[in-house]
């Protein structure tokens, strides 16, 4: 049992009023909330250590480099990483896929086969377009049915030898249906295609064990998981991030250079070029802490617990539809009500102190597939509340009754 009132004190931006009204923050899926051992440890780093890393023998430049390196390990730790060096900071899930993608520049030829779900989010659709357009490869579409789930007999014609790479999310953001990612990773390797998983809406709520998932990369956002923005992690298997060619050229990531030949560092600094956010990835480091500490089962009971109140709430309001009724489902709660456009909805709630998204979430395909413009998207982090719930349905309801 989560004492939610405790928790709660440690976002102070919690207690923040909006419009005249207290904040009900159900944007969780675009960014959460930092508590205040994350924004303190920020400021500390600032205070107490701030120096550029890898680079000066000097005391601070040492404690810089060695707080970052513990960071990694903490996070090689917590996602069951075999080795340290398969732990690649970046600036976010954005930066993991792309950074992947333009690695299969040099290992794709014409025809051969990308196949991508229809649950993705922009991220994860636009740079493997890019890598088809680049090499004359194909993006090939899983596809998703009415409830918003991808279907696995679907799936499983599509895999053959031309498949190279499976690319999809561990959750969806838009409709927060729960891919079986592992059996889609078994799959994919039958055919000796490599598998990225984009975890940016799963770690929030889930502790991902890349060994036991034997995914090849695992991609995901500091931002999500009460880090700070502008740091994500890659976890790439060593036999892939020793194939893939470097990403950006620069500093740190080279062993020798010369005007006729330059060599690469090893892993993970061959992909890690030019000064990195080091405040931000030993901070990351700190907010996962705060998250085992709080523990992801507990997380993962209590967000299920306001997921069944949401839901059976919001569906009592007549004309409500919710997109995303997958049993396997996190905390988030898609939906319209007939004849009201999205964004006025979102615009009334906000008024009203409430933070919620709206619109196509990145993530047009889903709306294509459900002839809508967008959502109106509430989605839970662990410090939420019921109470909380019971504020945003009247709101919904006023909102209803004023644009109805
Ligand atoms: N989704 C949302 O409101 P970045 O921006 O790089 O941190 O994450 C991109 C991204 C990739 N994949 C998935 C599944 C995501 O949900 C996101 C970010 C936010 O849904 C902001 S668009």
């Amino acid at each position: 049992m989560l004492d939610i009132q405790k928790i709660r004190a440690d976002f102070p931006i919690l207690t923040q009023k909006v419009n005249g009204k207290p904040l009900v923050y159900f944007d969780n899926g675009a960014t959460n909330q930092k508590p205040q051992i994350v924004i303190e440890a920020i400021a500390k780093y600032y205070q107490e250590i701030n120096a550029n890393i890898h680079r000066g023998v000097h005391t601070l430049s040492q404690l810089a480099t060695d707080a970052y390196e513990e960071s990694r390990a903490k996070i090689q730790n917590h996602i069951n990483a075999k080795f340290p060096h398969e732990v690649l900071f970046t600036s976010g899930t954005t930066h993991g896929i792309n950074l992947v993608a333009n690695g299969f520049a040099s290992i794709l030829k014409p025809n051969d086969e990308i196949l991508v779900s229809a649950l993705e989010h922009h991220s994860n659709i636009v740079p493997w377009q890019m890598l088809c357009e680049k090499t004359g490869a194909k993006l090939v579409v899983i596809p998703m049915n009415e409830n918003g789930e991808l279907i696995m007999t679907e799936y499983d014609k599509l895999l053959n030898n031309k498949t190279k790479i499976v690319t999809v999310n561990h959750i969806s953001n838009a409709l927060g249906t729960i891919n079986p990612i592992k059996y889609m990773i078994d799959q994919a390797h039958e055919f000796g295609a490599a598998v990225l998983i984009d975890g940016a809406q799963a770690t929030p709520h889930l502790k991902p064990d890349v060994q036991a998932l034997n995914c090849d990369f695992y991609v995901f956002s500091g931002h999500k998981i009460c880090g700070p923005t502008g740091t994500g992690i890659l976890y790439g298997k060593e036999d892939w991030l020793n194939k893939l060619p470097p990403y950006q050229g620069g500093g740190e990531m080279i062993k020798e250079v010369s005007f006729e030949k330059t060599t690469y560092a090893a892993l993970p600094h061959k992909f890690e070029a030019g000064t990195p956010n080091i405040e931000g990835g030993i901070v990351l480091g700190t907010a996962i802490d705060y998250l085992n500490e709080i523990g992801f089962d507990n997380i993962a009971d209590y967000e299920n617990e306001l997921l069944a109140y949401g839901t059976e709430k919001l569906l009592a309001i007549e004309g409500l539809k919710i997109f995303g009724t997958s049993k396997a489902k996190t905390s988030v709660i898609s939906f319209n009500i007939e004849g009201i456009h999205p964004y006025d909805i979102g615009t009334i709630v906000d008024k009203l102190g409430i933070a919620v998204r709206t619109g196509h979430h990145c993530a047009q395909p889903i709306m294509n597939f459900f002839n809508i413009p967008g959502t109106i998207r509430a989605s839970f982090a662990f410090y939420n509340t019921k109470e909380e719930i019971d504020i945003f349905v009247e709101a919904v309801k006023k909102a209803k009754t004023m644009l109805s």
